[in-house]
């Protein structure tokens, strides 16, 4: 901790740059197991009490006391027999049923949870019987859904659907859900592998959605039709997008998400009100419309958070790690139970706010290697006490077993 501390007030920004990788990282931070016994983790956020929900992909959604322990389920995926047209079910991808990548993603916690005790999901499920509401003829092997849960007596109650039926197929499909400042949700959809889908503003897919929190799509949302300007605004928020997956949110209101590109050009991109991701058209060119840094090769982004430091927290990494960026990326070409090193939390600077936030590459390696071997990262939040919290696959564990990490300066 006191070399955190004595590097962190240094004025040498070389300094500070040399430390923040990982073959440091024993020396400086600390990680321990805070919750195991999950199963595929993805999507992870804090309850105002300390308590965590974590997404379990095919599931349900779990929550692990404050201060770690065994997850207990909030709530459960309703399973195979699940009905999209039941009110009372929560329809969830089952295993085998696509790829290792569909079935529930993004979380968020109402900002006024301890008034309405609301949680967002945001989650995927089977196109095939017994969805009774689909068309005869669709491209489309599953649907998108973000339903709210009430919290009563610490589980997740009375799933409401806020939007249904966003086209999604394995992978590219409904992913992270973020709160804004203005207390409306963006939703990021991928592109269904429907390229062409994704400029089009009659489809939900290949899109950012901004919608209200009762669901309804926002009045100063960017997109309406002429024709009908009194007519709601769409829900689409930003175009073009091929597989947006993880959000960040500034403290200014600027939206970050990470996406993945095809074989080359994976992306960290600025989203903007009406703005076009590039996805077919631009992606692999210069000058790419909103794109703050790509890879390639590709290594899979799936999160991404913007950290903060506040030195009044037990945990702070402090300010030399003010604004910078954590992204975690799921590794490329490889595939969920393989476990390359090329599983990384990766760590970015920024510079600027709003729309001229930009990043210092190429990113470095935060976390890589031991002691995460044989794990697959795939989310991460900032905790209420400044440490940081990791879903991962324990590849050791068994097929799916799957474990939350904290890291934190070390003592
Ligand atoms: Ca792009
Ligand atoms: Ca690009």
């Amino acid at each position: 901790m006191l070399v955190v501390l004595s590097i962190a007030g240094s004025s040498c920004k070389q300094e500070e740059t040399e430390w923040k990788v990982a073959a440091d990282f024993a020396s400086v931070f600390k990680i321990e197991v805070y919750a195991d016994g999950l199963t595929n983790p993805t999507f992870l956020k804090f309850l105002p009490d300390g308590r965590l929900l974590v997404s379990e992909l095919n599931d349900g959604i779990a929550v692990i006391p404050a201060g770690g322990g065994h997850p207990q389920r909030w709530a459960a995926a309703t399973g195979p027999e699940a009905d999209p047209l039941n009110p009372d079910d929560f329809p969830v991808s089952r295993p085998g049923n696509g790829s290792f990548q569909s079935g529930l993603m993004g979380l968020a916690v109402d900002p006024d949870f301890g008034s309405n005790a609301f949680v967002y999901a945001a989650h995927n499920y089977d196109r095939t019987p017994p969805c009774k509401a689909c068309g005869a003829v669709n491209p489309y092997t599953k649907w998108g859904r973000l339903t709210r849960f009430t919290e009563v007596d610490g589980v997740g109650t009375m799933p409401t659907v806020l939007l249904d039926r966003a086209p999604a197929a394995d992978a590219h499909q409904v992913q992270d859900v973020a709160l804004l400042p203005d207390g409306t949700l963006l939703l990021a959809v991928g592109d269904a592998w429907a390229r062409d889908d994704a400029p089009d503003l009659d489809r939900l897919n290949g899109k950012v959605l901004r919608i209200n929190r009762d669901g309804t799509a926002p009045e100063d949302n960017p997109f309406f039709d002429p024709r009908s300007p009194d007519a709601p605004r769409s829900y689409v928020y930003s175009t073009g997008h091929r597989n947006p997956v993880g959000f960040a949110v500034t403290p200014e209101g600027s939206v970050l998400v990470v996406e993945n590109g095809p074989i080359a050009d994976d992306e960290l991109n600025l989203v903007t009100p009406g703005g076009y991701s590039g996805w077919p058209s631009t992606w692999i060119a210069a000058g790419d419309p909103g794109e703050l840094y790509s890879w390639t090769p590709i290594v899979s982004p799936t999160a991404v958070v913007m950290y903060v430091s506040d030195p009044g927290r037990p945990a702070d990494f402090g300010s030399a790690f003010d604004r910078v960026l954590f992204v975690v990326t799921f590794g490329s070409e490889t595939g969920l139970q393989s476990s390359g090193d090329n599983k990384k939390l990766l760590l970015m600077n920024t510079r600027g706010t709003g729309e001229a936030l930009s990043v210092d590459g190429p990113p470095r390696h935060f976390l890589a290697g031991p002691p995460i071997a044989g794990e697959q990262p795939l989310g991460v939040v900032v905790g209420p006490d400044g440490a940081l919290y990791v879903t991962v696959i324990n590849f050791a564990g068994g097929p799916g077993t799957g474990r939350v990490h904290r890291i934190s300066p070390a003592d």
